[in-house]
């Protein structure tokens, strides 16, 4: 745990639920420390962004410290520029900058500002490239002035945003398949391979729909590619189903589905994969959903599902999107006046950073029919924290965690008013305020015959470290 280090509050002071109104379902984790499920990579979470984004003057710039601050509070992540705006952007080394939908333009000074970014941050880059209206030599021009400024820096270029609905968003007319688009990524990167051997590859980033193309990608460019990439909305924003509840219900076919065949193909390519874009709902996110409390706790469980199925990371899509205006979905608010902040999602980004540095370890949970989780990450010297995710509305649960080593117990805890809450979101008792300052702490655990006993109330989390 990135704080654990700090203060320990009194456990007295620090037991909110203790008058808890109704009983607690007895919830038991049993954590096995010597069963590695895998190594976390370090720079599993990151953040993506809209083209648009970097023409904004001074917006992803080292001179932003607020949002510079609010980055780096998330460790050293990967930020991925793409979505629908990067269909419609062009690169020209001293144009004016533009930053609307359907006419973005970036010129040498953004991507310094972006560079300039990135060193202030620590953080790393993907960078999507127009296949969608953009010509052969401006993506070529682009990626020589991304290449050259961002360094080693950069992770990979994407070509084209979800090429598998390049019909439905009216880039190509039917039929266009993956045989099409394949066609088509392999002349662009011929021909920037041409200009800077170096350069290296990832795709397919397609939509949910587009699971065979990640799978015919890691087959036709096995060898070639430095990452598999793809998409995820849990669902349409418009949809009447998208409600809290649906964020916080275990998405048990996309696992199957979706995920598991990702690792499937990336083990066989023996490559990584990522989701490169990924948020709650599409379409810009729901007011009143995809800004609540409930976002928090969805992607907290959700980035360790993904590390459960061999991810190397997921990009949660942030800020202005094509529309123009914030997503409902974005975990950092922007009022475009220069004003930032975390939204309810950032502070389940924040907890996951505070657990996700070493090796996911195997664990048994016995959830009495609450819908809860568990996750255990061994960290540097031996110490073990657990991730308890309560996503029941209604269940609080009587936690016993077992199988930790012997010896001290801290919690920090991730809760809100309600999971519909859309303020009021504390990590370790406390907000995070605009210009990212966080001064959350832990509480002192309860430890009785071996095992680490709390509450996790519903619609809350506990990050729970054990030291020796
Ligand atoms: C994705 C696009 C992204 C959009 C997002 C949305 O790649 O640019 O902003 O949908 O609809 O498919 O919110």
């Amino acid at each position: 745990m990135m704080i654990s280090r700090r203060m320990v509050l009194a456990a007295s002071a620090a037991m909110p639920f203790a008058g808890m109104a109704h009983a607690a379902d007895a919830v038991s984790i049993q954590i096995h420390p010597q069963r590695l499920l895998r190594r976390l990579p370090g720079d599993f979470i990151g953040l993506g962004f809209e083209a648009s984004a970097v023409a904004v003057p001074g917006f992803l710039s080292s001179g932003n410290r607020a949002y510079v601050q609010l980055v780096r509070n998330l460790g050293r992540g990967v930020i991925r520029i793409g979505g629908n705006v990067s269909d419609y952007t062009r690169y020209e080394v001293g144009a004016a900058p533009a930053w609307s939908y359907k006419a973005t333009v970036l010129n040498y000074e953004s991507l310094r500002q972006l560079r300039g970014f990135l060193d202030a941050t620590g953080w790393k880059l993907i960078w999507g490239l127009n296949l969608g209206t953009g010509t052969v030599e401006n993506a070529v021009a682009a990626a020589r002035a991304v290449t050259e400024l961002m360094g080693d820096r950069l992770v990979a270029f994407q070509i084209g945003n979800e090429p598998d609905l390049f019909v439905l968003a009216g880039h190509r007319a039917a039929p266009y398949g993956y045989g099409e688009w394949l066609t088509q990524y392999r002349r662009f990167k011929a021909a920037i391979r041409a200009a800077l051997p170096g350069a290296r590859f990832a795709g397919p980033d397609i939509s949910d729909a587009g699971v065979d193309w990640v799978e015919a990608f890691a087959r036709d460019e096995s060898g070639e590619a430095a990452m598999l990439t793809a998409h995820h909305y849990i669902a349409g924003k418009d949809n009447l189903a998208s409600t809290h509840a649906l964020l916080l219900r275990d998405e048990i076919r996309f696992q199957q589905n979706n995920l598991a065949r990702f690792q499937a193909s990336a083990v066989k390519a023996g490559i990584a994969w990522r989701m490169s874009e990924t948020a709650t709902l599409y379409g810009g996110g729901k007011k009143g959903v995809s800004d609540s409390f409930a976002s928090a706790l969805w992607v907290l469980d959700y980035l360790f599902v993904l590390a459960g199925h061999g991810a190397a990371g997921a990009n949660l899509q942030t800020g202005i999107n094509h529309l123009g205006r914030l997503s409902y979905y974005s975990p950092l608010t922007d009022d475009q006046k220069g004003n930032y902040g975390a939204a309810p999602e950032y502070y389940g980004l924040l907890a996951f950073a505070q657990v996700s540095q070493g090796d996911l370890v195997a664990v048994d949970l016995n959830k009495s029919g609450v819908n809860i989780t568990a996750y255990a990450v061994r960290e540097e010297g031996g110490i073990i924290s657990v991730a308890v995710i309560n996503k029941d509305i209604n269940r609080d649960a009587a936690v016993a965690i077992s199988g930790a080593p012997q010896g001290e117990a801290q919690a920090m805890r991730l809760a809100a008013p309600s999971v519909s809450a859309l303020s009021g979101v504390t990590l370790g008792g406390a907000g995070v305020s605009g210009d990212g300052r966080w001064g959350g702490q832990s509480e002192a655990v309860r430890i009785r015959g071996g095992q680490a006993l709390l509450n996790v109330p519903a619609g809350s989390a506990a990050l729970v470290t054990f030291t020796a």
